[in-house]
């Protein structure tokens, strides 16, 4: 079979968008080359011991930046020099950053991301992923502004994620459907390996911190005795598999079938997961999947932003799933909220 790069494959779905200068295929291309930078350095981690400790230098006398925040920067970097976003946010930056030089002067987009979540994992080996998102500017001319990033979520043009996990994937959509490209290291390509992913009507995986139990809303607490409970006809009871990597959870779930919760808690009221750069852009994927994703009763795209960090409750997966859980927030929790 022949090979399909992660290059080749946006320049062929160019041909989707006839009045699109390729703007947003370079940006797509620009991604995935901080993503394979990103990929290496996430692949040493364990090195660190030899290499040199975060924040200390190393044998070549260069500092040791912690994995975020060298992540960050190479996608900033990479966006920067490639012209096509005029700001970006991160989940590293408190602001957004401006984007202003010659090449980025007539830029049309904007992206917002989390440069490398679920980073706590590094140090034990677990995957770990990158998030993205992509906004048409509504800003005039300059630099982007936040109303640039205070869009719904329906209005995104394109969303990936990259998970660096026992192998590297990049997965993408721009609305078209969802494509998913692994790293071949030997050729330093991504290259076509899930075309046109499609996540199960009805997992049987279920994946939330039982942990906080206790914290959470009564409509969760009932649809996880519901999946614990034994029923011949639904293949219940579901298994339980959270790994503390919203990518790692959300992409094994697309693959196998399933569901995603991060419920209010009382530590996190409004939830932990942030709107604009992590729940959007994955529920612009899984639905372009044929899943869904709400905050327990709404839409999570249909829902609009305030600020650039907001976070919100978050349940993502299998559309029957989603469902089903949504009907117990109804009856359960619906005053809560
Ligand atoms: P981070 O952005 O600080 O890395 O946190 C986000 C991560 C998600 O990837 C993951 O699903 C969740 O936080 C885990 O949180 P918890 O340890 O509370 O279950
Ligand atoms: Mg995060």
């Amino acid at each position: 079979m022949r090979i399909k790069t992660l290059g080749q494959f946006i320049i062929e779905k160019q041909a989707d968008f006839p009045y699109s200068k390729g703007e947003l295929s370079r940006l797509l291309r620009d991604m995935g080359i901080a993503a394979k930078i990103v990929h290496r350095e996430v692949n040493k981690a364990g090195l660190a011991d030899i290499l040199g400790m975060t924040g200390e230098t190393n044998i070549q006398g260069e500092q040791v930046k912690k994995l975020d925040i060298f992540a960050n920067e190479q996608f900033i970097a990479a966006l920067q020099a490639g012209g096509e976003c005029c700001a970006i946010a991160s989940e590293e930056n408190e602001e957004i950053i401006p984007v202003v030089n010659e090449v980025s002067k007539n830029a049309k987009y904007v992206v917002a991301m989390d440069p490398l979540d679920g980073s706590s994992n590094i140090d034990v080996n677990v995957s770990v992923g990158t998030i993205f998102s992509v906004y048409r500017r509504i800003s005039l001319a300059g630099a982007g502004t936040n109303e640039d990033f205070l869009q719904r979520g329906t209005e995104q043009v394109a969303a990936g994620y990259i998970i660096y996990g026992s192998s590297t994937m990049l997965v993408y959509t721009t609305g078209k459907g969802v494509n998913g490209f692994t790293l071949d290291p030997s050729i330093g390509e991504f290259c076509l390996s899930h075309p046109n992913m499609k996540i199960q009507k009805l997992g049987k995986t279920y994946s939330i911190n039982e942990g906080y139990y206790v914290h959470f809303p009564d409509g969760v607490k009932k649809f996880i005795k519901y999946c614990q409970e034994e029923d011949v006809k639904s293949h219940r009871p579901y298994s339980s598999r959270y790994i503390g990597s919203a990518v790692a959870d959300i992409h094994r779930n697309l693959i196998t079938g399933g569901i995603f919760i991060y419920p209010i808690t009382s530590q996190n009221p409004q939830g932990k997961l942030r709107l604009i750069y992590e729940c959007n852009p994955l529920s612009f994927i899984i639905e372009q999947a044929g899943g869904k994703a709400t905050d327990g009763f709404k839409r999570i795209l249909d829902l609009e932003p305030k600020s650039i960090h907001q976070r919100t409750p978050f349940f993502i997966g299998s559309p029957d799933m989603v469902d089903i859980v949504r009907d117990f927030m109804a009856k359960y929790s619906a005053v809560n909220v």
